[in-house]
């Protein structure tokens, strides 16, 4: 058993280690499974995605400004519903092979059906997301939402929105982490920049657009 804090949260979660299994947070809850998938498999699969994605540089408008985002984006699904974050709106791509193939490794285990997905690429350390919550009203209440790692191991930090707690999860090549329960109404995530000399990381993140 790793020590808990007064919060009610294992200490071990804290120092960016990636426990395996269900950790219960305080309105909120994930899972980790950080060998997902192998290494050869994940190899294989970050040099797919990242030749066969439609990677787009989007951008969006503050204060009559273009404001581009720091990374590369795609959206791609099932469903003919356009889907809207940070200013901007996505029409989904068709689903390709090695989206499928990810899709279904990891609905065996949420046992629930992703119409959706949107892929990050992190081309390097200077490229992020910051503080959000991903609790836009077409992924209902409580969305659960499978987001799948390959390539560089990155920072993916939960911050409570009320008491300010910090948590932080070091997602490695090939490790699954299912956000769940109340997760995406009280705390929110961000993957920082970091000066580390680090290489590209692809980020894809399943979710149901009702
Ligand atoms: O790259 C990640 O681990 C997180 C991506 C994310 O939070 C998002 O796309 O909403
Ligand atoms: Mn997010």
């Amino acid at each position: 058993m790793s020590q808990i804090d007064i919060f009610g949260n294992p200490i071990s979660q804290k120092s960016g280690s990636q426990k395996e299994g269900l950790t219960v947070l305080e309105n909120g809850e994930y899972v980790c499974y950080p060998n997902f998938f192998s290494k050869s498999e994940s190899d294989l699969l970050f040099k797919s995605l990242r030749s066969n994605i439609i990677w787009k540089q989007e951008s969006m408008n503050m204060y009559g400004k273009k404001i581009y985002f720091p990374r590369l984006t795609a959206w791609y699904g099932n469903n003919d519903k356009p889907y809207s974050f940070s200013g901007i709106t996505l029409q989904p791509l068709p689903w390709t092979s090695e989206i499928l193939k990810i899709k279904s490794k990891i609905e065996l285990i949420t046992k629930i059906m992703f119409n959706s997905v949107l892929l990050n690429l992190y081309r390097d350390g200077n490229d992020s997301i910051s503080w959000h919550t991903d609790a836009e009203k077409e992924l209902g209440i409580n969305p659960i939402i499978a987001s799948v790692n390959f390539g560089a191991t990155r920072k993916f930090q939960l911050r409570h929105i009320k008491s300010k707690e910090k948590l932080e999860i070091e997602l490695t090549h090939g490790s699954l982490l299912i956000m769940q329960g109340e997760l995406q109404h009280f705390w929110q995530h961000q993957v920082p920049k970091t000066s580390k000399p680090i290489g590209e990381r692809i980020n894809l993140t399943f979710r149901v657009i009702k």
